[in-house]
């Protein structure tokens, strides 16, 4: 599978608002209005994680949820991130 550079994943992250390459892989924070909420929409995108055998790194602190994606057997971004992050935002 081959993977994204910063140059050529820009194309791709135009539809996907606040989505931004760093790391080999692209990366958004999600903010809440509250702990329930941020962890609703953890359950939401795990399902779809299981759904696409494609899973994200992730961190939560309150109501905030940092989504990183990458294809960590490519090793880098590659277009199943894209297509996760696409039915992210689609929810
Ligand atoms: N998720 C991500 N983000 N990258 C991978 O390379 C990956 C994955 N590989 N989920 C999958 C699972 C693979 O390890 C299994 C065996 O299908």
């Amino acid at each position: 599978m081959s993977t994204y550079t910063e140059a050529t994943a820009q194309p791709h992250l135009s539809d996907l608002p606040d989505w931004t390459f760093a790391n080999d892989g692209i990366e958004k924070t999600f903010t809440f209005k509250d702990f329930v909420e941020a962890f609703g929409f953890m359950a939401r995108v795990a399902i779809l994680a299981e759904k696409h055998n494609h899973h994200p790194e992730w961190s939560n602190v309150y109501n905030r949820v940092e989504v990183r994606l990458s294809t960590h057997d490519a090793g880098g971004l590659t277009d199943k991130d894209f297509a996760l992050a696409r039915d992210i935002e689609a929810y």
